[in-house]
């Protein structure tokens, strides 16, 4: 079984393809709900498929530490574990241990953490971060990656860069499986110079899709932009690209003019738990007093399981009343708007009226720091 298979529907600078994987179909530009615990927080799979989605994230970081890989591995991998039929993209956990972890200590072998949940030390490096998420058994797994901050010497940078590409080729190395694709993660801040080193090193090496890391992460959106842009320039035309931990509707909507095809980000769901709710025009917080007895929607034309049976008023009442039924709604919306608005986006491009739709939506959408 091939792993992995990508054909572009309609090519320019935004484009749509079809992702095959062996446990799903999936129509690009996407966007991936993050589960790194092996869960959407708050849903069961059936309700995430329920609102479109086939490709969702978990991290090797954290399963890795939590149940750990051989209690996985005794239901036959990630997939039995969790429920979810679908297919599973990990990441590495490069840059968890980078965000999560207390202390870290990293060589060219690999990076010595402590567990954020326990304290205790652990050490993964580029073979054992392939031999773990091959026990998992995602569709997608990723390359051990160096995260350096954006605010890095152009030394430090640089460093990462090389460590970053020597890692990938180890891991390509060990990998055994046949059944999962191995995608590597470019580097390099925000020089465009050693981007371009990082993508071009790693489009020799022939993987079967690229990552883009070491964005989002503090620098401005127009940065993120603008070094997406000209990585997405130097890789193949033919090959998924993927824009970690992004993000906003506006991200990523100027994003896939650059030509991204794959989206992760913990956004959504995350602020959703806090109410705050996605709509065309901007955030709404839902805890706000002007929702108390709205009878309205959420958004009105929003054909969420939330939006579809309550009002705002009712969901208001559940954050104030801390009940975890406002959780779990305020989550069904906010990625069934992300998944309405990937299925938009494609078709906007289909029909070659993508530039005029970003900016309609970005003249509507009234976006937030965060
Ligand atoms: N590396 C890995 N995962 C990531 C990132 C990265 O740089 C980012 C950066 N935004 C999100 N997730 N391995
Ligand atoms: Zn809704």
């Amino acid at each position: 079984m091939t792993a992995l298979s990508f054909k572009l529907e309609k090519s320019g600078s935004a484009r749509t393809g079809r992702l095959r994987l062996p446990h799903a179909e999936v129509e690009t530009p996407c966007f991936m709900p993050v589960g790194s615990q092996a869960t959407i927080k708050t849903l069961t799979p059936d309700e995430v498929a329920a609102i479109g989605y086939k490709l969702i994230l978990a991290n090797n970081y954290h399963l890795y530490l939590r149940p750990g890989t051989e209690v996985v591995e005794g239901y036959g991998g990630l997939h039995q574990f969790m429920g979810w039929d679908g297919a599973l993209l990990t990441d590495s956990g490069g840059y968890q241990v980078f965000s999560l972890s207390p202390l870290r200590k990293v060589t060219d072998a690999g990076v010595t953490f402590r567990s954020h949940i326990d304290g205790s030390e652990h050490f993964f490096s580029p073979e054992l971060a392939i031999k773990y998420q091959e026990s998992f058994g995602a569709d997608i797994i990723m390359a051990l990656d160096e995260c350096p901050p954006v605010e890095g010497s152009r030394d430090v940078i640089t460093a990462a860069v090389a460590r970053t590409h020597d890692w990938a080729e180890r891991c390509l190395k060990a990998k055994t499986r046949t059944d999962q694709a191995l995608f590597p993660i470019i580097q390099g801040g925000l020089h465009t110079d050693l981007r371009l080193r990082s993508a071009e090193g790693l489009v020799a090496l022939d993987f079967p899709g690229y990552a883009v890391g070491g964005l989002a992460i503090g620098e401005s959106k127009d940065q993120t932009i603008e070094i997406t842009a000209a990585v997405t320039d130097v890789l193949p035309v033919d090959k998924p690209r993927y824009l970690m931990g992004v993000g906003s509707p506006e991200d990523i909507i100027r994003a896939v003019a650059a030509g991204v095809d794959m989206f992760d980000s913990a956004l959504p769901t995350r602020v959703a738990r806090n109410g705050a709710l996605f709509t065309r025009q901007g955030r709404i917080d839902i805890v706000n007093a002007r929702y108390q007895g709205d009878k309205n929607p959420i958004e009105t034309g929003c054909a969420c399981p939330a939006c579809t049976s309550f009002s705002a008023g009712y969901v208001h009442h559940l954050f104030r009343a801390k009940e975890l039924l406002g959780h779990r709604l305020a989550t069904l919306h906010n990625l069934y708007f992300m998944s309405r608005l990937m299925a938009d986006i494609r078709q906007a491009i289909v029909a070659g009226r993508y530039g005029d739709f970003a900016r309609d939506f970005l003249a509507d959408y009234r976006p937030t720091d965060e």
